[in-house]
């Protein structure tokens, strides 16, 4: 008969894990951002898609807020090598965002307040796959971890999620964003170890 210690019951045990190359567990979440932490007013907040030329979608806090939300469950990978498994959060689908938004273009450069962005594939943001999340752990998103809202891209290291985003450009081809720009893989998934452009 296997004994549990009550810590691990109904949660996953290290040895039931598969972590990506090169990472460690954590269970605390660090906080890691490349300036300081802006702070956005609700009623200041608002979260934009456009093409570079027009603006195709817009909400303030209150639009967003009515949007359908969904509650997630996922592991974190950050490229410093932390993973925290099983973090939970509310949020809304990019796939709700982007719902009915025409374009050719396949790359999208995510924008946040205090001008960090980052770059991903459009189809790396669909299909249930990214989210503008708001709510951690049932509490309103704390400020140093990305409060009002900030991207949920948990298939990529967690650079690609930015923190307090405040919109994104549709490109038709890729370009480096923040980190990207200082060396940092354009894709950086995990399971490969793309840390670093190169690798
Ligand atoms: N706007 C913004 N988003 C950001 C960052 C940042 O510096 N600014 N840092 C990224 C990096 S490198 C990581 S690992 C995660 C850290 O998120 P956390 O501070 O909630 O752990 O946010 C990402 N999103
Ligand atoms: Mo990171």
């Amino acid at each position: 008969m296997a004994i549990f210690s009550r810590g691990f019951v109904g949660r996953r045990s290290a040895a039931d894990v598969k972590l990506p190359p090169g990472q460690y567990l954590t269970s605390d979440f660090p906080v890691l951002s490349a300036g300081p932490t802006p702070h956005v007013a609700l009623d200041q907040w608002e979260f934009k898609v456009d093409d570079g030329t027009a603006v195709l979608r817009r909400w303030d806090w209150k639009s967003f807020r009515e949007l359908p939300t969904e509650n997630i469950r996922v592991d974190l990978h950050c490229v410093t090598r932390w993973s925290k498994l099983g973090t939970f959060w509310e949020g809304v689908s990019l796939d709700v965002l982007l719902a009915g938004v025409k374009t050719d273009s396949a790359y999208a450069m995510m924008r946040s307040y205090g001008d960090y962005t980052t770059n991903l594939p459009l189809k790396d943001l669909m299909n249930k796959q990214a989210w503008v999340a708001f709510k951690f752990d049932g509490a309103d998103l704390a400020p140093e971890h990305g409060g009002p809202a900030r991207l949920l891209v948990p298939h990529l290291y967690l650079w690609k999620s930015a923190k307090w985003v405040r919109g994104m450009t549709l490109m038709p081809r890729d370009r480096p964003g923040f980190w990207e720009s200082l060396g940092y893989h354009m894709y950086g998934d995990p399971w490969q170890e793309q840390r670093y452009s190169g690798e």
